[in-house]
């Protein structure tokens, strides 16, 4: 082996051992919901793009809470705002749970859920939202976070609400994260649901620098092999 190719593989070695890396924020999609409801009324604005079975609930696929649309402006009428998630709990209040699965663990920085509010249409804010975290895909939880209503949430009566459900909370990790909204009466219409992890990658200019160094060591290895 040539010097300039020894050389070569000694600084890769290096660079790798002396890489940065940082902490950066990135979204993250489930890979399967499931929920004790299935979502009702009017065929148009129910979870229709769900892929799995829809019988007795929701399990085994993904649908329109995770499909990146959101934010339609309310205006009249339920079907103006499709395609969300609706379901109507009756007269009084209950427990609409989601459980999100995901492709490994993960250290949790927030969670954003997108909810429909239009009083006129009994279309209710919820109580409180209960987020709790599983390492082992959901077989047991170790720890949750209870997130409350604001006055001035509950005082909304047609709009599109915002809930940030970990607040300050951060770390939690989880490979599966289960939410139960409490829904005081009637319907609950969901939008969307956004998961951002924190992940440790490297920083950009140390990739630079590796495949730099890898193109010169492959260049000289492969010019010394003749190939
Ligand atoms: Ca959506």
């Amino acid at each position: 082996m040539s010097m300039v190719i020894r050389s070569s593989f000694v600084a890769l070695f290096f660079l790798v051992l002396s890489t940065k890396y940082v902490v950066a924020s990135i979204q993250v999609f489930p890979t399967e919901y499931q929920s004790n409801w299935t979502p009702g009324g009017n065929s148009w604005y129910v979870d229709n793009g769900y892929s799995g079975s829809t019988v007795g609930g929701l399990s085994g696929g993904v649908g329109e809470l995770i499909d990146g649309v959101k934010g339609t402006s309310i205006t009249s009428g339920y079907s103006q705002w499709a395609p969300y998630s609706l379901i109507d709990v009756g007269g009084g209040s209950a427990e609409i749970t989601y459980i999100y699965h995901f492709d490994q663990r993960y250290a949790w920085e927030s969670i954003v859920q997108y909810q429909y509010i239009y009083h006129n249409a009994a279309v209710n804010q919820p109580t409180s939202f209960e987020v709790s975290f599983s390492i082992d895909g959901g077989i047991t939880y170790h720890s949750s976070v209870i997130r409350s209503m604001s006055d001035a949430e509950n005082s909304l009566i047609r709009g599109t609400a915002e809930y940030s459900l970990l607040g300050a909370a951060t770390g939690y990790h989880a490979d599966a994260i289960r939410i139960v909204l409490n829904q005081p009466r009637r319907w609950s219409a969901t939008d969307e649901v956004e998961f951002v992890a924190l992940s440790v990658v490297p920083e950009p200019c140390s990739f630079a620098m590796l495949a730099g160094v890898f193109s010169i060591t492959c260049a000289a290895f492969f010019r010394r092999r003749g190939l």
